[in-house]
């Protein structure tokens, strides 16, 4: 506020101070909007989140995470859901651009395509926050963080536990691979980790891999076709729980037991897949962790304030067997 000057009457003085915080509707709340942003007034930070979609079960956990925590940190949360188009979050994101929002997070749904975009943020100086997935855009200072799991890691973890459980077995040992969305993070990264994880193993042979989109659906229909042309699978290795979840179907419809025939491992230990490993039907699961909506909250609150974050916050999680889910089930939330 214009200091004001010394030789206005005091009743003036009153005047103008008070037509001053009526236009800009903040009276003296300790409002943190920085200027650069946020269409409101009223002190909340306004959040625009960029859904990938509601394909899966982690996704809808996901969703709930941040939904429930935006509302208990009291931030103002613009979600958009995308249904699996990336013209549609970069649609969105322009959206939250033109809407002066505070902050912009999301989840892209591929990895490539995102400078201009981002760049338009940066220059509208909305900061960025990545939530879940990555992008590959090599310019770090168009985001001020990414947060989300390992994927890398949590294939490889899939695939350590494969050799481990087949290091006796002397003939060949056949694996199809459900992948996730075609150009994923998750996608890429979980192939690349199991793969690594089972190249120094020649009879562990990856004998037909494609994607099933993160979807049952898609890991319903993709698994009827493996098992169509391969008379031998022996290992199911999806790229998430649903997608498995859907194969289970397509396994007992060819008269196949799922879990005993054919070895099935996932990633994410979301509710049902939990269930599945409990009950003898999946056999191992590489957790990957939902639940990034508290963090995502503060950070925003942090970038917002023009706090330092840490570049790269990755997410705590663990693997378990049916033993360990029959354990852990009772607890699970989502
Ligand atoms: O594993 C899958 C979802 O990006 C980690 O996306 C997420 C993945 C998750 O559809 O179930």
């Amino acid at each position: 506020m214009k200091r004001m000057r010394d030789h206005l009457p005091s009743r003036r003085i009153i005047a103008v101070l008070a037509a001053a915080l009526l236009a800009t509707g903040t009276a003296a709340c300790g409002n943190s909007d920085t200027g650069d942003g946020g269409g409101k007034d009223d002190g909340k930070i306004t959040l625009g989140f960029s859904q990938v979609g509601a394909e899966s079960g982690w996704r809808t956990a996901n969703t709930t995470s941040i939904k429930e925590s935006a509302a208990a940190a009291g931030v103002d949360l613009k979600f958009d859901d995308a249904q699996q188009k990336q013209e549609n979050q970069i649609k969105a994101i322009r959206n939250f651009i033109q809407q002066k929002v505070d902050v912009i997070a999301f989840s892209p749904v591929v990895e490539s395509g995102w400078d201009t975009v981002l760049k338009e943020a940066k220059d509208a100086k909305i900061p960025v926050i990545l939530t879940d997935r990555s992008v590959d855009s090599a310019d770090k200072s168009l985001y001020k963080t990414f947060l989300g799991s390992d994927f890398v890691k949590e294939g490889r973890l899939a695939g350590e536990w494969l050799v481990e459980q087949k290091k006796g077995a002397t003939g060949p040992v056949n694996i199809v691979e459900l992948q996730g969305t075609t150009g994923s993070a998750p996608a890429n990264d979980r192939k690349k980790g199991f793969a690594e994880a089972i190249a120094a193993n020649p009879n562990l042979k990856i004998i037909a891999s494609q994607s099933g989109d993160f979807t049952r659906a898609g890991g319903k229909q993709v698994m009827e076709q493996f098992l169509k042309a391969n008379p031998k699978i022996d290992v199911l290795f999806a790229h998430n729980d649903d997608m498995g979840l859907g194969a289970l179907e397509a396994i007992t419809a060819a008269g196949k037991v799922p879990g005993k025939d054919i070895t099935i491992i996932t990633v994410d230990a979301v509710k049902d897949g939990m269930q599945a490993l409990a009950d003898g039907r999946f056999n191992f699961i590489a957790e990957c962790s939902p639940l990034l909506g508290p963090q995502l909250m503060d950070l925003a609150k942090k970038v917002h304030n023009g706090e330092e974050v840490p570049a790269r916050i990755e997410t705590q999680e663990t693997t378990f067997t049916q033993e360990q889910a029959k354990a852990a089930l009772p607890e699970r939330k989502y």
